[in-house]
């Protein structure tokens, strides 16, 4: 393998940093595309696999390039990316005999999948790694991706989309930030409610087996019962064949969640700019749902707490438990510049989000907080990432610096894992974690 080097003002140690980074991707790597894990996660995630590809964009572009175009061979007929495509590997405890895709009318016929999407990082990805490709190379990769982007999002405003809602989420894994407390709030709150389709308990014969405990503590993951409901959920969705308009038309949950659509929004601004470079026009329902997100995310805002929060958008209320998602708004400016204020003074306050390392999860006040159980307090790189890059949007300069430094510091002296402590820095999680490496390249490579 052929490792590339930063030079200019890098220490010695971040110059070993480096390589320790590249070999875990390396290693990681299945050819065209990377594990996220190699023990825990050995598949491909949807938006693992974008952060990945940006990192490998710092030194070796055309792989990353690939790692995009590897997501072709999971999209369904229908559009949608799937969160998971499976690899031969055994180990996943939710692995291609629970998803059951190929039973499934607009599935893959020769792969495995996931019957749910996530985050729709993509667009952000291609165009980043499109700017650091030679311009005969950007050209025939923008080519190749921008209809798989195209029909990517086609599906999303067609069937994720209402007069009136923000794009719509059916399942907490699609928002990427699994037992996010508002989540796992509205979760437990539909499971016990009347219109839920199972009694709690009923589908208990067919939960999987919780291996990821074999490689994870078990205070590092989300509890039996958050994991429960989830599984019911995605059940039921396998029962209706992954079809969303089916599933949406029925009073299952449905979320208007703040971090897909922020991301949505910065991935239809991506892929403008995409369409522009090939000199084509954006579909018109494209054109159409990016402006219904922008003229609605305001409506997500509560002035009274103020934070940003998802919606539930069966009831169209907001479900004010607060998250970290409440900052990514500034990535794609989606904030106004009092509302950024506000922001930047709860993630400094020491009670809430100033964390001795920086950015917990949800607040450390908040009755969910845990600093070692997954989304509910410890710290994950993409989130730092998004965060600082929303920062440097709005003038926040030093604290976005401040982010970034104590972002590598932490890495460079704890290890390249899934999530950290925000008390005390512990490594939380599976180990070699892809995007934590990748992120560090990216992060590294701006600095
Ligand atoms: C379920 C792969 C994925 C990430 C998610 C993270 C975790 C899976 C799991 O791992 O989710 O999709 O089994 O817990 O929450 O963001 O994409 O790294």
């Amino acid at each position: 393998m052929q490792i590339y080097l930063y030079s200019n003002s890098m220490t010695v140690s971040s110059t070993d940093k480096v390589t320790d980074a590249q070999t875990i991707l390396h290693t990681n790597s299945q050819g065209d595309w990377t594990y996220a894990a190699p023990r825990l996660y050995p598949h491909q995630w949807l938006w693992d696999s974008c952060f990945i590809a940006i990192g490998i964009s710092t030194y070796n572009s055309l792989r990353a390039a690939n790692e995009l175009l590897s997501l072709r061979r999971g999209q369904w007929a229908n559009g949608m990316l799937p969160h998971i495509i499976f690899s031969d590997a055994p180990d996943y405890w939710l692995g291609p005999e629970f998803w059951q895709s190929h039973k499934a009318p607009y599935a893959p016929r020769h792969i495995e999948t996931s019957g749910i999407t996530q985050p729709p990082v993509l667009a952000i990805a291609a165009k980043t790694i499109a700017d650091r490709l030679d311009s005969t190379r950007r050209k025939r990769f923008l080519e190749e991706i921008y209809p798989v982007i195209i029909k990517y999002h086609t599906w999303l405003f067609t069937e994720r989309i209402h007069q009136g809602t923000l794009l719509q989420l059916i399942h907490p894994w699609e928002s990427g930030l699994d037992n996010t407390p508002p989540w796992m709030y509205l979760l437990k709150q539909y499971h016990t409610s009347p219109h839920s389709i199972t009694p709690p308990g009923a589908l208990q014969h067919v939960y999987p087996v919780r291996k990821d405990l074999r490689v994870v503590a078990k205070n590092q993951r989300p509890t039996n019962g958050d994991i429960h409901r989830m599984v019911d959920l995605a059940l039921m969705y396998r029962l209706a064949d992954y079809q969303s308009k089916h599933i949406l038309n029925k009073p299952l949950i449905a979320v208007e969640d703040l971090t897909f659509n922020v991301l949505a929004v910065r991935a239809s601004d991506a892929l403008e700019e995409i369409a522009a470079y090939l000199g084509v026009s954006l579909p018109p329902i494209i054109k159409k749902g990016h402006k219904q997100l922008i003229n609605i995310f305001p409506e997500l805002w509560d002035a009274k707490a103020g934070e940003f929060f998802s919606r539930d958008s069966k009831t169209k209320k907001l479900i004010s438990q607060t998250s970290i998602a409440t900052f990514l708004p500034l990535y794609a400016g989606l904030a106004t510049e009092e509302q950024a204020a506000t922001l930047v003074k709860q993630l400094k306050n020491t009670d809430t989000y100033g964390a001795p390392y920086p950015v917990p999860t949800t607040s450390m006040a908040s009755s969910y907080f845990s600093e070692e159980r997954y989304w509910q307090g410890p710290i994950w790189v993409n989130m730092n990432w998004l965060i600082l890059q929303g920062l440097e949007k709005y003038g926040f300069y030093r604290e976005a610096k401040d982010l970034r430094t104590k972002t590598i510091q932490l890495i460079e002296s704890k290890g390249f894992y899934e999530y950290f402590s925000p008390l005390t820095g512990a490594p939380a999680g599976a180990g070699n974690f892809s995007w934590t490496a990748a992120l560090y390249l990216e992060l590294l490579s701006n600095n």
